[in-house]
Order: C-alpha cells, then sequence, then structure tokens
C-alpha cells in the first residue's frame, strides 16, 4: 500500500536442533535419526543456508506438549528410563511403548521428543508472526503419536501441535501427508472438526501393512450432522505405484482439496520412505516425483501459509538426497545433480544402487530394484472419482 514491495521470492525459515539428531532408538531400529544430520550436512555443501534463515529451537515445554497430549501419558514418558523397564512393564502396554515393539524407550528419548516437536512450534509460530512463508522442519511429521499413546516410531505428535498453532491465527488448515504410512494421528485428532481437512497418500493393506487404517470411505464421522464429515479424505494404495502415475494422482487430489476447501495454512508432510529403495516402503518413486509432490503445493499456496515437515524415511541417503532438493524447492534455487565433492559422510552416499561405477552419486536418481506396479488405469481414476466426490459436500 505505501509502495515498497516484497522482494519476489519466498522467506523460507529452517528449523532444526543438532541434539534431537544425535539420538539412537536401538540395534537395529529402522528410524534413524542421524538422517537428519546427513539432509542438514547436504543442505549445507550446496549453500542452501544463504537462502534461508535458520533457527535452532528449543525444547517444548510440558505445557506446549498437553496442549494435544494427556498428562498421564507425558508425565509417563518425561519420567521411563530404559532400566525401569520392569517395574512399569505393564504400563508399557497402555501407553504404546516397549522393547518389543515400535516404540521403545531410549536413552533421551523425552529430550528428542521435545526437541523435535519444539521445532514443528516454532516452525508454525514464525508462520503466524510472518516472519516466513513457509517454515521447514525436517526432524517432524511424526504422524501416528495418539493423545494418550507412542505408535509406529512417533511418541508426540508434532503435526497435530503445529495444526493447533495454525488454527489460532486461521480458519482452515489442510493437511497432505505423502508418507508411505496412513497419517492416522492426525486425521483421528481432528476427525470431527471442518477446520481441519486431512488428505493421506499412502499404501493401504490392512492384513499385512501398518496401521491399516485409511480406506477410500474412510472420510469423517457418517453422522453428517457431525462437522468433521467429509474433511477426512484417503488414497490408498498398492506397491509399485510409479512417477508418472503418483504425479498425476497427487496434483488432481490436492488441487481439487485446495481450491475447494480453500485453506489459509497448509501442513505438508514429506515422509520419504514412499521413495523407490525404501528399508520399509514399495513404492517405485524417484526423488523428482516426491519434490514433484512439494513443488506443486508451494506453487499453488500463494498467499497461504506452508509448513513443510519430515515423517518416515528409511534408507537414510535417500532420506538426505530428497530432503535436501525439497529444501532447494522451497528456496526456489536449482542444485547441479552432481552432489558437492566435499560433503562430510559422503561415503553415505557412495553406494553399488547409486549407478554402481559412476564416480559421483547425484541427487535425483533411485536405481534399486524395482517393485512390481499393482496399479491399473481403472484403479486410480475411481480414487480421483473418489475424492471428487467427497469434495462435493465442501464448500468455501
Ligand atoms: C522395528 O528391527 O508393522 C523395531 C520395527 C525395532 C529392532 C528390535 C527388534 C524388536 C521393523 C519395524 C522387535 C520389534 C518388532 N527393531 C516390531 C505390527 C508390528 C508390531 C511391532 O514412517 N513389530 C507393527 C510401524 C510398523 C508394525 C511403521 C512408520 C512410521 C512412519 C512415520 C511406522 N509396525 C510389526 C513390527 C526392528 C524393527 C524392524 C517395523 N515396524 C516395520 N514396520 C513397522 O509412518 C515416522
Ligand atoms: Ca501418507
Ligand atoms: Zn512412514
Amino acid at each position: 500500500a505505501n509502495g515498497i514491495e516484497r522482494p519476489k521470492g519466498y522467506n523460507v525459515s529452517f528449523h532444526f536442533n543438532s541434539k534431537a539428531e544425535q539420538h539412537h532408538f536401538g540395534q537395529s531400529h529402522p528410524m534413524k535419526p542421524w538422517r537428519l544430520t546427513l539432509t542438514k550436512q547436504l543442505v549445507l555443501s550446496y549453500g542452501l543456508q544463504f537462502a534461508m534463515d535458520i533457527f535452532e529451537t528449543l525444547p517444548a515445554t510440558m505445557d506446549q506438549l498437553a496442549a494435544f497430549h494427556s498428562r498421564d501419558y507425558l508425565e509417563y514418558l518425561s519420567r521411563i528410563t530404559p532400566d525401569q523397564s520392569e517395574v512399569i512393564a505393564n504400563n508399557f502396554k497402555i501407553f504404546g511403548l516397549g522393547p518389543e515393539g515400535d516404540c521403545p524407550v531410549f536413552d533421551g528419548m523425552w529430550d528428542y521428543c521435545r526437541l523435535y516437536s519444539g521445532a514443528s512450534i516454532d516452525a508454525a509460530r514464525n508462520l503466524i508472526s510472518n516472519q516466513a512463508d513457509i517454515a521447514i522442519n525436517w526432524s517432524g511429521g511424526l504422524h501416528h503419536a495418539m493423545k494418550k499413546w507412542a505408535s509406529g516410531f512417533c511418541y508426540i505428535n508434532d503435526i497435530v501441535l503445529a495444526i493447533q498453532q495454525l488454527l489460532t491465527v486461521v480458519p482452515r488448515v489442510l493437511y497432505v501427508d505423502i508418507d508411505i504410512h496412513h497419517g492416522d494421528g492426525v486425521q483421528h485428532a481432528f476427525w470431527s472438526t471442518d477446520r481441519v481437512m486431512t488428505l493421506s497418500y499412502h499404501k493401504f493393506d490392512p492384513e499385512t501393512f501398518f496401521p491399516g487404517t485409511g480406506g477410500k470411505d474412510e472420510t469423517g464421522p457418517k453422522n453428517l450432522v457431525n462437522p468433521g464429515a467429509h474433511y477426512s479424505l484417503n488414497v490408498p494404495l498398492h506397491d509399485g505405484i510409479d512417477d508418472a502415475q503418483y504425479e498425476d494422482l497427487f496434483d488432481h487430489c490436492t488441487g481439487a482439496c485446495i481450491e475447494k476447501f480453500n485453506p489459509q495454512a497448509i501442513v505438508l508432510q514429506c515422509g520419504a520412505d514412499s521413495l523407490g529403495g525404501d528399508r520399509l516402503g514399495k513404492f517405485n518413486l524417484n526423488i523428482k516425483a516426491h519434490g514433484h509432490c512439494v513443488d506443486f503445493v508451494k506453487r499453488r499456496s500463494h498467499n497461504r501459509r506452508l509448513l513443510v515437515i519430515g515423517g518416515g524415511g528409511y534408507t537414510p541417503r535417500n532420506v538426505a538426497r530428497a530432503w535436501c532438493h525439497e529444501t532447494s524447492l522451497c528456496v526456489g534455487a536449482t542444485l547441479r545433480n552432481q552432489l558437492p565433492a566435499h560433503i562430510p559422510y559422503r561415503q553415505a552416499f557412495m553406494s553399488a544402487e547409486n549407478g554402481g561405477g559412476e564416480l559421483y552419486p547425484n541427487l535425483s536418481h533411485i536405481t534399486t530394484r524395482r517393485h512390481e506396479n499393482k496399479h491399473d488405469k481403472g484403479y486410480l481414476e475411481s480414487l480421483k472419482k473418489n475424492i471428487d466426490e467427497q469434495l462435493k459436500y465442501v464448500e468455501n
């Protein structure tokens, strides 16, 4: 209004805490927080820190976490140590923790939880105060955690906490989840409200694949008087989906949700276990297609706040390459495909899989064995139609 125009481009803030990256879930556990160090090193090697504001975050406080989680559960999480396991073994079950499950009690677990959650809360606050247009927290995105228990490697649901922050200033938030697992914790938390629309793309096979929820008819409360009816959307997929199929499906469904729901803020969970070659995942996506989703949401989020967060991802070198690439998409930089020659942990990127025999690993390709593609055109079209049908009930 006073003639001062903002420079073209986006203000991007990058939220991290080095201490979060140093925790270990235990021997052979697939979740490896050091993938965050690998990601950050790659981001720094490309010089992306000069195109963003970097924030080292403080741990979230008990009161901040209690905005979603029950005090009983938080008290337990904050007190339990690995060696007390026998004394309170019974409580393990109640709160979803335990050595035989997905969520072990490890040294520093409480600090780890407070750090990754603090980073998502900070990122949301940075958007709220208009310090950033896009805020990134690769350590967050732990979408399975429930109000009163841990689930699927997730102890605290940082996404719910961040969305709650955003809801203090905007009427509507769209949550989009491209992790290969269903975003059940976030969906459940906002099941009964029309202020948050959740949209998850995932492998769906209730018999064999975690968490087993997220069928196409799981669209919100069936009682149509409940405001949440039609505000939970799911895109259930099979093994082996490829780049072109995923991009087409993502653009159609996400584009329609943004248009119809017209949110003021978007939260994008970028779980990298949907990439080909993932230790747990079974899709065939390349980094380019995964990044396409980030770029698409960014291009459609003009004048909307955008929070970009991590999630799963169990082949660390691929996680780091994907999230570095996606950081560059957020800031609007084009990186050379050849990785910088002097990155720390360079060995971690050198793998027979990366073109075996190539001198330098690159940013774009995953060349592991592909999974058989179980999708046909009819099925993919039916998924699009299903989303279109649900969105007929939504108008803003
Ligand atoms: C492991 O090797 O499918 C955990 C989990 C620990 C090391 C110690 C072995 C102890 C694979 C997985 C035994 C642990 C057995 N260790 C865990 C039905 C299950 C019951 C629990 O990306 N056992 C449960 C969860 C999924 C199940 C996926 C994705 C998170 C996210 C966001 C969560 N749970 C079978 C597994 C191992 C382990 C090896 C494992 N767990 C693979 N898939 C699961 O969406 C961050
Ligand atoms: Ca998902
Ligand atoms: Zn996952």
